[in-house]
């Protein structure tokens, strides 16, 4: 994909140039404050790191390169005889920052198939695991597996300097953003079916192959509903933990596989990517305690049942979101189209209706509202897809493509080591007797 790396490089250099900018007329301009508070709550609320390929928008939801997930449903190109995008076209523009033609996203996509091949020894490392290894555990270990094949690695050992860095980069995310499908179908494969290995179909689209490398392709709604999801887990800003982690560990210039496998790492968490593992459970345990779908009624005592035995609500809430997630919003969609009788959806739907009432009430949820994770798997579920610890890898090769794009972004506007400074408590309580 010649032509994205061409854009790249025009936005970068124009991007350096504003930083250089910035840095030089306004260095010591003040973006945030922090307080001891906010220290002792996760850092939550201070601004202190700029991504440019995603935002996360409290009242509008994701933006991917300024576009809300409406927006960018319709303007990226489609896959063929489908209403939803390319992955190609969205890693373009997650990468560049301009919406690509249908030639431009086709062009990512040939780039990718020409790279799916996976070496041999990546296989065996996941064969190597016991059975019940969490698939999570077996991505990550994939991706690091593969690390034998950076070019960057071994380029930076050759000697190389800083401009060339984000092109080496940009090559391995690509080989590595290829492969993804190709891992999480073996893993599942493996996993889940007795080591069936499927190699990609040259014909189809990077969402389109993962479907068919699990023989799933036959049903065109669920081709969809993998397009669907690919894109509306892609990224979600720079301070979520899997963006976190994953730069912090690029800064010190450790090559995109020692990075994804770091961000895949952090996504495993339940509060963060195996919640929507942790939410489909729960789902599926209130249809079993009920029998069947409950009365709204029902939910409600239900549901205020677990609060006050001190449980959270999976799905619900959200760290900065204080709306209802448009990540949940079009994947109600897609159901409410093809399958509304769907008796786990209807839960869903269902829950949507009493939660977020039953959360505000408790004075203390910032948001109680449906985040995507709330429904996702509940889809999944509906066509057979009923593996739950297999949910997180689907959102993981979807998050790669936004952190490897941050990544190469960070690698190319020359983005120092991160360090933050730290002290102990008891300097804390001397600061605050001094003061
Ligand atoms: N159910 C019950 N209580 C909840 C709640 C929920 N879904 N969401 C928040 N609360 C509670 C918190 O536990 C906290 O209680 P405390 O003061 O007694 O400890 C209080 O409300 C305030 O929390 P907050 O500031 O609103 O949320 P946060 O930023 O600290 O945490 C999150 C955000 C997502 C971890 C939290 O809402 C949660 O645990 N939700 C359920 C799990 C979930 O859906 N995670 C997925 C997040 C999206 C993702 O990363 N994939």
């Amino acid at each position: 994909s010649h032509r994205m790396k061409e854009r790249l490089a025009y936005h970068l250099n124009e991007q350096r140039q504003r930083i250089e900018y910035l840095k030089k007329h306004y260095g010591q301009f003040k973006v945030s404050e922090v307080t001891l508070d906010q220290i002792f709550n996760g850092i939550r609320g201070v601004t202190l790191l700029i991504t440019d390929t995603s935002y996360v928008d409290p009242h509008q939801g994701i933006r991917i390169r300024d576009f809300t997930i409406p927006e960018l449903l319709r303007v990226l190109p489609k896959a063929p005889d489908s209403a939803f995008p390319l992955a190609g076209g969205l890693y373009y523009l997650l990468m560049t920052g301009e919406v690509p033609d249908e030639a431009e996203a086709w062009e990512v996509e040939a780039t990718w198939k020409e790279r799916m091949t996976v070496p041999e020894h990546v296989f065996r490392v996941i064969d190597a695991m016991p059975r019940e290894t969490h698939p999570m555990t077996l991505l990550s270990q994939a991706i690091l597996a593969l690390q034998t094949e950076s070019i960057f690695a071994k380029r930076y050992e050759e000697g190389i300097s800083k401009p060339a860095f984000w092109g080496y980069y940009l090559e391995d995310s690509l080989n590595l953003t290829a492969k993804l499908p190709v891992l999480a179908a073996y893993i599942y494969n493996r996993k889940y079916r007795h080591g069936a290995y499927i190699p990609p179909h040259p014909d189809l689209d990077w969402s389109a192959n993962f479907a068919y490398m699990i023989e799933r392709s036959d049903d065109p709604i669920f081709v969809e509903l993998m397009r669907l999801y690919f894109v509306l887990h892609s990224d979600h800003e720079g301070g979520n933990v899997t963006a976190y982690s994953a730069n912090v560990v690029s800064s010190s210039l450790a090559d995109i596989y020692f990075t994804a496998s770091a961000g895949i790492n952090g996504l495993a968490g339940p509060l963060h990517g195996l919640a929507n593992q942790e939410c489909t459970r729960w789902l599926l345990k209130v249809l079993h305690h009920f029998g069947g779908l409950p009365s709204e009624e029902q939910l409600e005592d239900y549901v205020r049942e677990q609060l006050d035995k001190g449980m959270t609500i999976p799905g619900y809430g959200h760290a900065v979101l204080r709306t209802v997630d448009p990540r949940f919003t079009a994947l109600a969609n897609l159901a409410e189209t093809y399958f509304p009788q769907d008796q786990l959806y209807r839960l869903v739907k269902r829950v949507y209706a009493v939660v977020p009432r039953v959360l505000s009430s408790l004075g203390k949820v910032k948001n109680p509202w449906p985040n995507v994770d709330a429904i996702s798997g509940a889809l999944l579920y509906h066509f057979g897809l009923r593996q739950l610890d297999f949910y997180t890898v689907l959102f993981g090769i979807s998050r790669m493509l936004g952190v490897t794009a941050q990544t190469v972004w960070s690698r190319g506007l020359y983005k120092p080591l991160e360090r933050p400074k730290s002290i102990t408590s008891q300097m804390l309580e001397a600061m605050i007797a001094q003061a």
